[in-house]
C-alpha cells in the first residue's frame, strides 16, 4: 500500500466537528440521534422556528410561503433510512484529497419523520417545462471566492418517484440543530449531499443547476478538466462490529482465541443486498454470511452475522457485499479526485490470544 500523508490540522479542525458513528452502533437497527454521523460543510445555522419560513418558488402555479405550523400540519410519513457520506472512505485513498478525513464510520441509520416532498408540489402545481427542482439551505459560505448557499437539485424523476421527504423529525424527535432544525430534504437510497439540511427555499427550474455542490463537487473525476459524473445513489458497502476490545490510543484489537460470532450490517442505495461474505484470513477465503433485514425498510440496511474460530496469532477480517443489481465492492479504493463513493472492503486486524 503507498505511504500515507500526514493529516493535516484543517483536516482535524473538520474531522472533530464533523463525527462520524462509532462502529459498535452497528449492533443497533437504529442508529441513536448523538450517534448518527454528522457532516456539515459551512457553520450550522441555529434558527429561530418562529421567524422561519419554506419558499415555493420558480416555475409552479401557486408560489407558498409555509411556516413550520403549516408544514407540521400536513400529512406526515416515517422512513427508516439509512445515509451514507459519500466521502465515506477518503481517508483509505492514496493519495489522499484533502477534504474530512473518513475512514469508513460516515453512516447511520434514522426513522426520519416529515410530509412528502411530492405532496407540497402537488398543492403548488408544476408548470410545464420543469426540469429539476433546486433545494436551498440557510448555510452560507465561500468557494473559490465566492458566497453561495449549499444548494442541491435533483431531477424531476427522482423528486416524483424518490419518496423523498421533508423531514422536520429523526427518531421521534424535533431536529437537533446540527441535523438541519426545523427542516430538511431526505432522499432515501442516495448518498448524504442529496439531503440539504436547513432547508428554505425550494425552486422548480427549466434547466439543469448548475451550483457549486452540483456542477464542481460531488462528482467522479480523475482531474480538474474533466466533468465527470454526478454521485448519486449509495454503493454497496458491508461493516463489521470490530471483535475483541481494542487498547488505548492506537485501538489495535485483542480477541480471545475460540468461537467467534461476527456481526455487521450492509446496505446499498440500488436496492436489497443480496450476499455478504466474510474472510478470516486476510482475503485469501470467503463464506456467505447469514442476512437477517430486521429494520423493515426498502432504504435500510440488513444485519448479518457469522461465526467463525479464531486461532491464536494475528487475523485480518473482511467483509464484503454484494446487492441484487450484483453490484459489489473492490478490495482496494478507486481513487478520484474528490475522494468519493470508496467502497472498498473494511479490514479489521486483531491478535488472537489464548483465554
Ligand atoms: N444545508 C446543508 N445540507 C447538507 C450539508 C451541508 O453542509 N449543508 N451536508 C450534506 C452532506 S455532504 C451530508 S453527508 C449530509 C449529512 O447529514 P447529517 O449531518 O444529518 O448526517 O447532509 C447534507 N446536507
Ligand atoms: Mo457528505
Amino acid at each position: 500500500m503507498a505511504q500515507r500523508q500526514d493529516i493535516r490540522l484543517e483536516e482535524l479542525a473538520l474531522a472533530a466537528r464533523n463525527h462520524g458513528m462509532p462502529l459498535e452502533a452497528l449492533r443497533l437497527p437504529v442508529t441513536p440521534i448523538g450517534l448518527h454521523y454528522l457532516l456539515t460543510h459551512y457553520d450550522i445555522p441555529i434558527v429561530d422556528a418562529d421567524k422561519w419560513s419554506l419558499e415555493i418558488a420558480g416555475l409552479v402555479e401557486r408560489p407558498q410561503r409555509l411556516s413550520l405550523a403549516d408544514i407540521l400540519e400536513l400529512p406526515a410519513e416515517e422512513l427508516t433510512v439509512t445515509m451514507e457520506c459519500a466521502g465515506n472512505g477518503r481517508a483509505r485513498m492514496a493519495p489522499r484529497p484533502f477534504s474530512q478525513p473518513w475512514l469508513e464510520e460516515a453512516i447511520g441509520t434514522a426513522r426520519w419523520t416529515g410530509t412528502p416532498l411530492i405532496r407540497l408540489l402537488e398543492r403548488a402545481g408544476l408548470r410545464k417545462g420543469a426540469v429539476e427542482v433546486v433545494f436551498t439551505g440557510l448555510d452560507r459560505g465561500v468557494e473559490h471566492g465566492r458566497e453561495l448557499a449549499y444548494e442541491r437539485s435533483l431531477g424531476l424523476d427522482q423528486v416524483l418517484e424518490g419518496d423523498v421527504l421533508l423531514a422536520w423529525a429523526i427518531n421521534g424527535q424535533p431536529l437537533p440543530p446540527q441535523h438541519g432544525f426545523p427542516l430538511r430534504l431526505l432522499v432515501p437510497g442516495w448518498y448524504g449531499m442529496a439531503s440539504v439540511k436547513w432547508l428554505t427555499k425550494i425552486t422548480v427550474t427549466d434547466r439543469p443547476f448548475v451550483g457549486h455542490q452540483q456542477a464542481y463537487a460531488y462528482r467522479v473525476r480523475l482531474s480538474e478538466d474533466e466533468d465527470g459524473e454526478a454521485l448519486t445513489r449509495m454503493l454497496p458497502r458491508a461493516l463489521m462490529i470490530p471483535p475483541g476490545i481494542p487498547d488505548f490510543p492506537a485501538r489495535a484489537r485483542t480477541l480471545p482465541a475460540g468461537p467467534c460470532a461476527l456481526e455487521g450490517r450492509a446496505w446499498s442505495g440500488f436496492g436489497p443486498i443480496g450476499r455478504v461474505e466474510v474472510s478470516a484470513d486476510g482475503g485469501g477465503s470467503w463464506e456467505p454470511a447469514e442476512l437477517e433485514a430486521d429494520v423493515g425498510s426498502a432504504y435500510a440496511w440488513c444485519r448479518w452475522r457469522h461465526a467463525f474460530e479464531a486461532e491464536p496469532g494475528v487475523a485480518v477480517l473482511l467483509c464484503r457485499a454484494e446487492d441484487a443489481t450484483g453490484r459489489s465492492q473492490p478490495l482496494e479504493p478507486v481513487w478520484n479526485l474528490g475522494g468519493y463513493a470508496n467502497n472498498a472492503v473494511q479490514r479489521v486486524a486483531v491478535t488472537v490470544v489464548r483465554s
